[in-house]
């Protein structure tokens, strides 16, 4: 917890009240040249080759970070592997064949409140995890290795609150997820990674609020409880209208 003071200690003094927006202008996150966006060339000029035929259709991969990983502060059984999947598809024409934008979400907690405990239940209040700019903040190995040769859109998240939603962050064009979304075509969005029962629901249950045609591909995410999981996809999700799949779709497909 201690290497939170600093963050706190600046923000409160300098910049209060802190505002979401004005910090992530200044910081940049590890690797970024400017910060939060990394646009690479190559991958770049691939994706708006393949995707001139517009899909309308996104994919969130959600907080693919090393702590919530085997190893991390908060680890979830299956994310290296996890990471592992989604960087090969990340690799896959037919897969990313289906998709406009590629958003990638991060924990990026400063000072979220109650979210940290010395003492978690692992229900509201968690390990200090994902603190911004910290190694277990980072996407996982091979994901970060992916995704530097395509054209991804990173969303920060929980600076100041827990924030297990995508949509309570902020794009690295500094908007909101639902207007980034919206301002580029998107109708549909997929949503994949960690944990199924708290962030992927959280993040899958506002873009269907925000009239996103919604898709879980559940075999691309792990979940912290078995119980919550199943309350998740088997209930929560699809009486919110959201679909729930575990086939990995390709171009045309699903
Ligand atoms: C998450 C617990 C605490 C998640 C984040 O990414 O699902 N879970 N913070």
């Amino acid at each position: 917890r201690s290497t939170l003071f600093p963050y706190t200690t600046l923000f409160r003094s300098a910049l209060a009240p802190a505002k979401a927006t004005t910090w992530q202008k200044s910081v940049k996150g590890p690797g970024e040249t400017t910060p939060g966006q990394r646009i690479y060339n190559k991958g770049d000029e691939h994706m708006s080759e393949q995707n001139s035929r517009k899909t309308g259709r996104a994919l969130i991969v959600v907080d693919v970070q090393n702590d919530f990983v085997e190893g991390g502060a908060l680890a979830v059984t299956g994310g290296n592997d996890l990471a592992a999947r989604i960087a090969v598809l990340l690799k896959d024409p037919d897969f990313m064949g289906r998709y406009d934008q590629i958003i990638l979400t991060r924990d990026w907690h400063i000072d979220p409140g109650s979210h940290f405990s010395d003492s978690p239940d692992y229900v509201k209040s968690w390990p200090v995890h994902c603190v911004a700019e910290t190694p277990g903040a980072a996407f996982v190995d091979p994901l970060e290795q992916a995704h530097h040769n395509i054209k991804v859109t990173i969303v920060d998240k929980g600076m100041f609150d827990d924030a297990y939603s995508g949509f309570q962050g902020i794009t690295s064009f500094n908007t909101p997820l639902a207007g980034f979304l919206r301002s580029r075509g998107v109708k549909a969005v997929d949503v994949v990674g960690i944990a199924t029962d708290y962030c992927v629901k959280a993040t899958a249950l506002d873009a269907a609020r925000e009239g996103f045609d919604t898709t879980v591909i559940a075999s691309l995410c792990v979940g912290i409880n078995p119980d919550s999981i199943t309350q998740a996809l088997k209930v929560d999700l699809p009486a919110a209208g959201v679909n729930v799949t575990d086939t990995i779709p390709t171009e045309g497909a699903v």
